[in-house]
């Protein structure tokens, strides 16, 4: 282990404490947000298992009634962010954003409770179990329509991959006419050519502002809303926490849910056949509008392994897909394909690299035993972070570092995963 890049990454997430939550970078990013806080927690578990769990418990703070979890939290007004809580009008209790974020919280538990000894730290993880099965129940009545059996964004924001040409064609649709005038508070922290266009915060907006005259009804929403897309990235990752919520279910003894938990998973293995792409040959998002696959090759695509599916016949197409995209890419993997005409290297989620992604992908092959793959995305990850710092995201071409900077979640997959490969 590198000892000064691993100091470094420390010291990022202490000063990017803000008392219980971690924020995903100063400036930028002033709130906390719901899959930053996960994946944070499990890098403060190199150094400090009690603040790690802390993360996620306060994040579960800001928990609906009905178990949805916000993306953002609201816990003060920061004129710096841009929709901040008085746009929203949201939250119970606590201000909070309307929309959800990836669900990667049941396996991070999962993983920190094999990793923590400590019995007083276990209850207060084995406390979160509830919690994490009332989220995953709110995914499956309100987002994973049983025809599609996949999980449908709302908000391009939901995916956490915001700006990826996948969402371009559904949300071109979303109408934009009637938005009253706002102020991007983003472009004073990063680069415009690194951020999302204009086009898109008007389509964002839009949204926000039609979550809101629901009051957040989220039936509603699900029913009506303009955009409604069936999520590659989500649908595995839900995929994937529901096999690790099934797990601690089993250690936990809640032997009352297993049954319930196994038809969510057969659900979402439905839900992945609907994301695969016969003409493109490759898992990719869907609109549930239209029916139109996007037929993008993005990195999401390649969460297929960590989501532990594919036949022979799909994991042999995304394999070329593989080969085609690594021959082309100095580092390995960008979030959208080279070969495309929409890849913008330094465009945000259009191209650059970022370590969450890398991390579960890297999860994937290793227990798929893609070993090739695996050591690839592992090495290249390491070496970004050593030559070019915490950066939000990185450049696939050049490896420069892409919007904030001293970022949480790059540091928390330094210290947790690629930094201790090396
Ligand atoms: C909107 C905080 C978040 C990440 C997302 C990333 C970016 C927000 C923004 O930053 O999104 O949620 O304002 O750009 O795309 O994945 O959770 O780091």
């Amino acid at each position: 282990m590198d000892k000064n890049t691993d100091k470094q990454a420390r010291e990022i997430l202490e000063s990017n404490d803000k008392g219980g939550f971690t924020v995903p970078t100063g400036g930028l990013y002033p709130y906390q947000w719901n899959w930053d806080s996960v994946f944070v927690a499990l890098g403060f578990a190199t150094f400090d298992e009690s603040r790690a769990v802390k993360e996620i418990e306060t994040l579960f703070e800001a928990q609906w009634e009905d178990g949805f979890l916000p993306h953002i939290v609201f816990r003060r007004d920061d004129p710096d962010y841009f929709p901040g809580p008085s746009f929203w009008k949201a939250g119970a209790g606590i201000p909070s954003s309307g929309i959800t974020q990836p669900p990667v919280a049941a396996s991070v538990i999962s993983a920190l409770w094999s990793s923590i000894a400590d019995a007083g730290i276990r209850d207060r993880l084995a406390a979160l179990f509830p919690k994490l099965l009332a989220w995953h129940r709110w995914f499956l009545e309100y987002r994973v329509p049983a025809e599609a059996g996949a999980v449908v964004i709302t908000h391009p924001w939901e995916s956490g991959r915001d700006n990826s040409p996948e969402w371009d064609a559904p949300a071109s649709s979303i109408d934009v006419s009637n938005i009253k005038p706002y102020t991007r508070r983003d472009l004073k922290h990063a680069e415009a050519h690194m951020r999302p266009t204009k086009e898109d915060y008007d389509r964002y907006i839009a949204l926000v502002e039609f979550g809101r005259r629901t009051g957040w009804d989220h039936a509603v929403i699900a029913n009506e809303g303009p955009f409604r897309v069936a999520d590659v990235g989500m649908t595995m990752i839900l995929l994937r926490a529901t096999r690790d919520l099934l797990d601690l279910a089993h250690k936990l003894g809640h032997s009352d849910v297993i049954h319930e938990l196994k038809s969510h998973r057969a659900r979402l293995e439905q839900g992945a056949d609907y994301l695969w792409d016969d003409s493109a040959n490759t898992y990719c998002s869907r609109d549930t509008i239209t029916g139109r696959h996007s037929g993008f090759v993005t990195n999401a695509s390649f969460l297929y392994a960590y989501g532990g599916v594919g036949s022979a016949g799909q994991r042999a197409h995304m394999a070329e897909h593989w080969n085609r995209i690594s021959a082309r890419a100095e580092y390995m993997l960008p979030s959208h394909d080279p070969d495309d005409s929409h890849f913008d290297h330094m465009r945000y989620w259009r191209g650059p690299i970022w370590m969450v992604v890398n991390y579960m992908l890297a999860k994937g092959f290793e227990e798929q035993g893609m070993a090739e793959w695996n050591a690839r995305i592992a090495a290249d990850s390491e070496r970004l972070i050593r030559e070019h710092g915490f950066n939000e995201a990185f450049s696939p071409v050049t490896g420069s570092g892409t919007g904030g900077s001293g970022f949480s979640w790059t540091a928390a997959m330094w210290l947790a995963w690629c930094g201790n490969e090396a």
